[in-house]
């Protein structure tokens, strides 16, 4: 037995939940716990939920909803352009078409086994499988699209259960020269931030540099570059090639992987102390919440978040603390929130007149809310966050 957990959330909803009612007959809960596995070097949730519950046509979340976002995708795009020039992409996980929608159509092929999702990327003539990445798709594909020069995939494969599978099939789609490039949240950034609400249903896996060069050790792939990035709160953008492609190795990937090993990425007392400091942010958060609920002062959330399920689930934070949601994702607007049961409304303009603090749920796009709500600010509201640590800003 090497996996040690390090970490109990307690019970935890479906973040993709959004409830058409208050009061539900039932929810679907699970024991939220995380796991160090000290031979593979990953960190991974305790129990998965099974992905149908997660990944269905009821699914929400819409990449393309921040503008932060939508200018990170047209950048990559152009970069893959000029450094890449590929002729034919895949993208596992495609979601809305944030990404994909940068290229021609006729060189793209998504896969998002969200129905709901890959209707709207096919009606953008994006051809999109509505199906989970494994073996059997990939073999699909090859069939009738051949190899790959580029598959990309953000946010997607720190949520699939099975990585062995996922890599062997990435490995047999993937062209001789061909590249892959995954984007994921990056574990030393979630322990340095005390995010800890970066654990949740989907997020089967939290990834360090370390844990994906170990689970490449069994494939034909190698990483071969890194990039820091600032989105979802601190991710890595990592290049991986076949072996056989002699392209050189960055001397960023063995700088990176140094400062993961000093950092401690491969001892547990780092998870331990990880743990301890959560529990810590958990006294703290629910403190600032009574202390202004005392003063009679009015809170709203700004972003329901999956993440923030977490967090409000974890806290106890319900309707006693937190009014209502603000949220621009359509199809979670006049819904409730999973677990809490937090009413989620459409943003006005500007946060309204009456709110004294909003809760960041969305803290990964602080710099955006800030600008955004700049009248908020000068009339003296203020947010709440729980990263790096709970404060009032
Ligand atoms: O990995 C995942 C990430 C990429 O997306 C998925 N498993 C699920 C989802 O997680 P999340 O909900 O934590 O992602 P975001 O991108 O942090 O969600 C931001 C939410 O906040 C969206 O619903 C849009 C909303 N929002 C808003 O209402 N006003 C965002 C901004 C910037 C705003 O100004």
């Amino acid at each position: 037995m090497s996996k040690i957990e390090f970490l109990d959330l307690g019970k935890q909803p479906i973040t993709n939940n959004f409830l058409d009612t208050k009061n539900p007959k039932e929810e679907f809960m699970y024991k939220l716990k995380v796991t160090f596995d000290e031979q593979a070097k990953m960190v991974s949730l305790g129990e998965f939920v099974p992905p149908e519950k997660m990944f269905n046509e009821n699914y929400a979340h819409r990449a393309s909803m921040s503008k932060t976002m939508q200018k990170a995708y047209k950048e990559l795009s152009n970069s893959i352009k000029k450094k890449f020039n590929p002729n034919s992409i895949l993208e596992i996980g495609s979601n809305d078409g944030v990404f994909l929608k940068n290229f021609s159509e006729n060189i793209v092929i998504g896969v998002e086994p969200c129905k709901n999702l890959a209707d709207i990327t096919n009606s953008m003539k994006i051809k999109t499988f509505p199906e989970f990445w494994t073996l059997k798709l990939s073999d699909k594909i090859i069939k009738e699209y051949g190899n790959f020069d580029f598959i990309y995939s953000a946010n997607t494969i720190s949520h699939i259960h099975n990585l062995e599978e996922t890599f062997l099939a990435i490995e047999k789609t993937l062209g001789n020269k061909g590249i892959f490039v995954l984007e994921d949240p990056s574990l030393i950034e979630v322990i340095k931030n005390g995010s800890y609400d970066q654990f949740y249903d989907e997020h089967a896996y939290v990834f360090s540099l370390t844990s994906i060069i170990k689970i490449l050790e069994k494939t034909s792939l190698e990483v071969f570059d890194i990039e820091k990035l600032s989105t979802h709160g601190g991710s890595n953008r990592i290049f991986i090639k076949k072996k056989r492609n002699n392209l050189k190795i960055s001397n960023k990937v063995f700088k990176f992987l140094n400062e993961e090993k000093v950092y401690g990425i491969e001892n547990i007392d780092v998870y331990l102390k990880f743990g301890e400091k959560v529990q810590k942010s958990k006294h703290e958060l629910i403190s600032i919440f009574k202390n202004i609920k005392k003063n009679n002062k009015k809170i709203i959330g700004y972003g329901a978040t999956y993440k923030s399920a977490t967090v409000l689930n974890y806290c106890g934070l319900k309707s006693n603390f937190i009014d209502y949601f603000i949220d621009t994702t359509i199809t979670k607007q006049g819904k409730f929130t999973p677990g809490t049961h937090i009413p989620i409304i459409k943003p006005d303009e500007t946060l309204k007149d009456d709110v004294d603090y909003a809760f960041l749920g969305a803290w990964n796009f602080k710099e955006e809310i800030l600008e955004k709500e700049k009248k908020f600010i000068e009339r003296g509201g203020k947010f709440i966050t729980h990263v790096p640590f709970p404060n009032i800003l």
